[in-house]
């Protein structure tokens, strides 16, 4: 394989849609136009889109359906959030892989993985990551806040993530408090969130995201065909990874920023309205207990007040929600 296949394909990338000459990708990595040639050529080879014209060099036609670092170089330039990324075809859990990286890296990170054999969701529940069909991802902060603070971190997310999700897709995207994402009362995506703490204070905070991008209904199991629901379920046609991680990684950066400046009141409003938990008798979690109850709001700290079926009230900061 080309030593310069990842950076050419950034270059490809970064002049979509033109094309650029292949003596101009000669001169900014300093190779022969015969590698150009031969690299694009093993690119054609290995299934991207790429159109080459005598004259006029090669255009980069459409994104391609795994991840690749050329691409995601080129991707990550337009943000400040992501200080260093890895991308894989496969891996037992990001959010594993994520734990591991930060030994000996301190800073912001995305990883990323077409497949999770091991994905997991919260009290170490399975989450299914088929390859190549969803956005499995884990995120790196390093916010210089006290623990408290961290309390409406997921709600912040959670704004962000809907958003995203709400830009392919038309049907109204709501936010199952406090760390879910439905589409008509199915799970699109899930999150958690992590913290890796010192005596000085918060090292890491692991936010681990598992969105459903392009799966029809029998790309999950059958336990979930029911419950849960892809992008591209409710956009009509496929959702190119790329757009989506672009657009999922700009409202993250806006929403972050604000979160680190600006209380959960800000947002409350908004957070509120995307909400899907109003209204409605739910089955409440929390450790060993269980409660049926009412949301009666979410007060100024994300906590959630909830008043049960003997009228008891009960002020949650995590629960298991069942509709
Ligand atoms: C979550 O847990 O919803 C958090 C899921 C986080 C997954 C990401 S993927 C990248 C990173 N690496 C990991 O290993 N994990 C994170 P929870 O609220 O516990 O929900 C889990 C439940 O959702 C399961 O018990 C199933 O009922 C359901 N579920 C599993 N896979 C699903 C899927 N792909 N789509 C919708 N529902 C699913």
């Amino acid at each position: 394989m080309s030593k310069y296949r990842d950076q050419i394909l950034e270059l490809l990338t970064d002049g979509r849609p033109n094309y650029i000459s292949g003596q101009t990708i000669a001169e900014k990595l300093n190779i022969s136009r015969m590698t150009v040639k031969k690299t694009v050529d093993q690119l054609k080879a290995d299934g991207f889109s790429i159109d080459s014209i005598h004259n006029k060099g090669h255009q980069l036609n459409a994104l391609p359906e795994a991840w690749h670092t050329g691409v995601l170089t080129s991707i990550f330039k337009h943000q400040s959030l992501i200080e260093h990324f890895q991308a894989y075809p496969t891996v037992d859990s990001t959010q594993q892989v994520a734990k591991k990286a930060i030994l000996n890296d301190d800073r912001t990170m995305l990883i990323l993985s077409d497949e999770q054999t091991a994905g997991k969701g919260r009290f170490k529940r399975v989450w299914q990551s088929s390859k190549g069909k969803g956005l499995w991802m884990s995120l790196v902060l390093r916010p210089d806040i006290p623990f408290s603070m961290l309390t409406t971190f997921n709600l912040f997310m959670s704004l962000a993530i809907s958003e995203a999700i709400q830009s392919f897709v038309t049907a109204k995207v709501e936010i199952k408090w406090p760390n879910d994402i439905y589409i008509e009362g199915q799970k699109v995506c899930g999150f958690l969130t992590e913290m890796v703490a010192n005596a000085d204070g918060i090292e890491a905070v692991i936010c681990g995201i598992g969105i459903n991008l392009n799966h029809n209904v029998d790309d999950f199991e059958e336990a979930l065909h029911e419950t849960a629901t892809s992008v591209k379920m409710h956009a009509g046609k496929n959702v190119n990874r790329y757009a989506f991680l672009e657009q999922l990684i700009q409202r993250i950066e806006q929403r972050y920023t604000q979160f680190l400046t600006e209380p959960f009141t800000t947002i409350k409003d908004e957070y509120v309205e995307r909400s899907n938990i109003w209204n409605k008798q739910l089955r409440f979690t929390e450790g060993q207990q269980q409660f049926y109850g009412k949301v009666v709001e979410i007060d100024d700290q994300g906590f959630l007040h909830v008043v049960d079926r003997n009228g008891d009230f009960h002020r949650l900061m995590s629960a298991d929600i069942e509709f």
